[in-house]
């Protein structure tokens, strides 16, 4: 049997390389002895978007014949990362490509590193969407996502010489993409501006003038981990319905003639750069407008062609809204089933409340989205009564009269539970418009969705009843999330366990499995001895693109995410130059009797938040400081790696000891990083916050760090702040004599550091100084454990065994069970 294995094997890695010198040939057009890296990757990606055909094909096709219920995915954001490594890994065709890439005299590590990442997202939100388009094809659901192809993705960070956050651009796409198939036969158009007029004895409306865009559609690959579905993200790229204005041209005025097709393209050229604040610009409404009419039509399209009654969509489709960006589907599939349909206000509102269901990911006030009134009405016209901004207000009027009946008289909660905010100008509260037009909606772990329901939608839960209101605790892909990127713990867990990957892989409470391994010394050997290589790995790569040696003796101590106040990067910071002035006033005697520490921090500011961006700089110039200095360098050292992305995360997160996750409590609605570290062994620190508090649950408290004051008493904290200020010298003399340094200039000018350290001194909205001192005892705690190597590395075992309930299939399965009411659909092995 074995002989009859190798065989095969040798078999397809012969096909392999054959499959990859044929590229090289045809597709690529060059000779095989002459290509460099960057060739052999772009081959052995076509080659393998072979394999990805032949199976999306069978898929859709599938889909097509049994007509099973679908889900489709409305997100602005889809961060992929890179392809190849999670194709070969889902496909079970790594080994054999590792093969043939050697016998061509290349090596797949090298190759794969070729490939850019695929940013189109700016964190959490995004990655999220990514890791359930993976669990989607890999529990065989038939699900679909739908975004935009941006033309740049989130920006590239660089750093100046002073410490500054530099933004250049991403473009992607100058290598061709191999993952995406155009399909330029599937096109829409969507209309901006312009005017609506009623037509014949109906009334129907049709609208006329303004701009014509086209959207054409890319559709990328998705395949599933052990099993041939393979999903399909359709991607919107915007081009002018024209090529360009000939009456211009013939007239001279080349610059004219072109206009109209450069604001075309303009509208999916860029993801904008900011989460957590919403800007109301003109053409982040225009992308979240081409983008909702133009995935409702194509879903429109493939229902119609099962030839079903109208009255039957919800039983066909079911559309998930990746928080509020994608809300003004819900108007815009009114309109349609009004204005196109000619069905009944009363029948349409049925069909569109059955249809969409809606994930917030935020309780923040400064992130709910508002677009000003004036704005929409600019560019969804309103002339005839059927249009969005009116079919808005339509709805709106039907939903207050029903709450003026159920709570008479109570005009303030009128006022709080309208989609229209009053003011100048008015605005449209997208929240309140997606919670009434669907479903369901929930937020993304126990604690959050228990703030949304008694904080930003406790209105809507009492006119509502509270099962419209539920939980889906977020989840991450074990695939990319260990498979890939700690290739030797996976191996590890399957020998351990026993079983093959796909196995736990895709039932990841297996786990568990390994607890009854943790009195083993062996095994304890072998975990700790890869979670080294993974350190050693991480500092190599800090050697070779910033040219810095790290010290992997070290305890690695990472926090990386999206900089932001309420993520309280400057609580990290500032606990990191207390334990620099702390050893600074110790004997070498007593330095020596410490742990050693290297901290890692990575992500990026928006370009135009200022304190944000002055953390960084903080961050970075306190590293240029301590790292010098021959007093500590042995016991604390810094670094800030530029440009966080996917491919970054994949290499930081096998490789920590402890993490850091330390949002003000209720501030973080999930966090989806720490999942991420969890399972592959590194611990957690953090304060009692979104998933943090499930992870506990599940590893047991005595397994995780857990620090500062708790979601109730934060009210009542802020409060004290402003009406009864206590001076920081007074609430926490540690923090106040780290502000006073960096003041002082210990880190370079002192007074560049103002604005941030005045955030402290005066508001402290993110209660920064009633947590430094029990952080700093915290982070005590975590190096008395660390000082017992053989406990760390059980916790650092029990804690990845116990992650089972965070992998997003469960999650998937849960919107599918509860939500969608989608069935699982696999595509029979020919
Ligand atoms: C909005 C308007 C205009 C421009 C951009 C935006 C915008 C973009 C991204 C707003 C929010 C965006 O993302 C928010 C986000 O990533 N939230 C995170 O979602 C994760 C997945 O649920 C959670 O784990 C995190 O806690 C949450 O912060």
């Amino acid at each position: 049997i074995w002989k009859e294995c190798s065989r095969h094997l040798d078999e397809d890695v012969q096909s392999i390389t054959k499959s990859v010198v044929n590229h090289v040939q045809t597709s690529l057009a060059r000779q095989a002895y002459n290509i460099d890296d960057l060739g052999a990757y772009q081959a052995a990606a076509l080659s393998v978007r072979d394999n990805l055909l032949v199976n999306w094909n069978d898929t859709q096709l599938h889909y097509t014949r049994k007509a099973p219920k679908r889900a489709y995915y409305l997100s602005l954001e889809f961060l992929m990362g890179r392809t190849l490594d999670n194709a070969l890994l889902n496909l079970g065709l790594k080994s054999q490509y590792k093969d043939g890439i050697k016998e061509l005299g290349f090596s797949l590590e090298d190759i794969l590193e070729q490939e850019r990442d695929a940013a189109l997202g700016n964190g959490g939100l995004g990655r999220l969407a990514a890791c359930y388009l993976d669990s989607s094809a890999s529990q065989d659901l038939p699900l679909w996502g739908y975004g935009l192809r941006y033309k740049y993705g989130i920006f590239q960070q660089l750093i100046s010489p002073e410490g500054n956050q530099l933004e250049a651009p991403d473009p992607w796409l100058d290598n061709q993409n191999p993952w995406e198939l155009p399909r330029l036969d599937v096109t829409y158009d969507v209309r901006f501006y312009g005017h609506a007029e009623r037509i014949g004895e109906t009334g129907r409306a049709t609208w006329s003038g303004g701009q014509e865009v086209l959207a054409v559609a890319y559709d990328v690959m998705i395949p599933g981990c052990g099993t041939k579905n393979t999903n399909n993200l359709r991607l919107w790229e915007s081009k002018p319905k024209r090529g360009f204005d000939l009456n211009s041209f013939n007239a001279g005025n080349y610059e004219g003639a072109v206009e109209s097709s450069n604001s075309a393209a303009a509208i999916t050229s860029v993801l904008y750069p900011n989460d957590h604040t919403t800007f109301g610009k003109e053409l982040r409404l225009k992308q979240q407008y081409f983008w909702t009419a133009a995935s409702l039509a194509d879903i429109l399209r493939r229902f119609k062609n099962l030839g079903k009654p109208i009255s039957e969509f919800p039983d066909f489709v079911a559309i998930q809204l990746n928080d509020t960006h994608p809300t003004l589907a819900i108007p815009e599939l009114m309109r349609i089933l009004v204005d196109e349909e000619e069905l009944r206000w009363d029948k349409a509102w049925e069909i569109v409340t059955n249809t969409f269901f809606f994930t917030n990911h935020t309780v923040l006030p400064e992130a709910l989205e508002k677009w000003p009134v004036p704005l929409l009405e600019h560019l969804l016209p309103r002339r005839v009564p059927e249009r969005h901004l009116q079919i808005i207000y339509d709805i709106n009027m039907q939903f207050l009269q029903a709450v003026e009946k159920k709570f008479p008289g109570d005009r303030d909660r009128l006022a709080r539970m309208s989609i229209i905010e009053e003011g100048v100008p008015k605005q449209v509260r997208m929240a309140n418009l997606a919670c009434i037009g669907d479903r369901k909606v929930n937020g993304v772990a126990e604690l959050h969705s228990e703030l949304v329901r008694t904080t930003i939608m406790k209105d809507f839960v009492e006119f509502y009843g509270v099962s419209k209101f539920a939980n889906v605790t977020n989840g991450i892909t074990p695939r990319r999330w260990l498979d890939q990127c700690n290739p030797e713990l996976s191996t590890l867990i399957s020998k351990t366990l026993g079983i093959d990957k796909t196995v736990w892989l895709k039932d990841l409470t297996k786990l568990e499995g390994l607890l009854a391994h943790t009195e083993d010394k062996k095994f304890r050997d072998e975990w700790a001895a890869i979670k080294q290589r993974n350190k050693e790995r991480l500092a190599h790569h800090v050697q070779t693109t910033l040219g810095l040696t790290v010290n992997t003796h070290a305890m690695f101590d990472v926090q990386i995410k999206r900089l932001h106040e309420y993520k309280r990067q400057t609580l990290n910071i500032l606990g990191v130059i207390h334990r620099y002035l702390t050893l600074k006033a110790m004997t070498p005697e007593e330095r020596k009797k410490t742990n050693p520490r290297v901290v890692f921090f990575a992500g990026k500011a928006a370009p135009a938040y200022y304190i944000a961006k002055l953390t960084i700089r903080l961050i970075v110039n306190v590293a240029r400081v301590i790292n010098d200095d021959p007093d500590t360098k042995n016991y604390l050292s810094l670094y800030f790696l530029p440009d966080y992305s996917v491919s970054l995360a994949e290499v930081l997160i096998p490789a920590s000891d402890i993490s850091q996750h330390i949002s003000t409590a209720g501030t973080e609605a999930s966090g989806t990083s720490n999942m991420k570290f969890c399972l592959n062994g590194g611990l957690l620190l953090g304060t009692v916050d979104g998933a943090n508090i499930e992870i506990a649950e599940e590893v047991g408290e005595s397994n995780v760090f857990f620090f500062g004051h708790l979601t109730p008493a934060v009210e009542d904290l802020r409060y004290q702040h402003l009406y009864h200020p206590v001076p920081v010298e007074e609430k926490s003399p540690a923090l106040a004599n780290v502000l006073n340094q960096v003041s002082a200039g210990l880190f370079g000018d002192g007074g560049v550091y103002e604005p941030l350290l005045n955030t402290i001194r005066q508001s402290d909205y993110y209660l920064i100084t009633d947590d430094f001192d029990s952080y700093i005892s915290a982070l005590n705690m975590v190096d008395e454990a660390y000082l017992d190597k053989d406990e760390w590395v059980k916790k650092s075992i029990r804690t990845t065994a116990k992650m089972g309930k965070f992998s997003s299939d469960r999650a998937i399965m849960d919107y599918a069970q509860e939500y969608w009411n989608i069935e699982q659909t696999p595509v029979p092995s020919s």
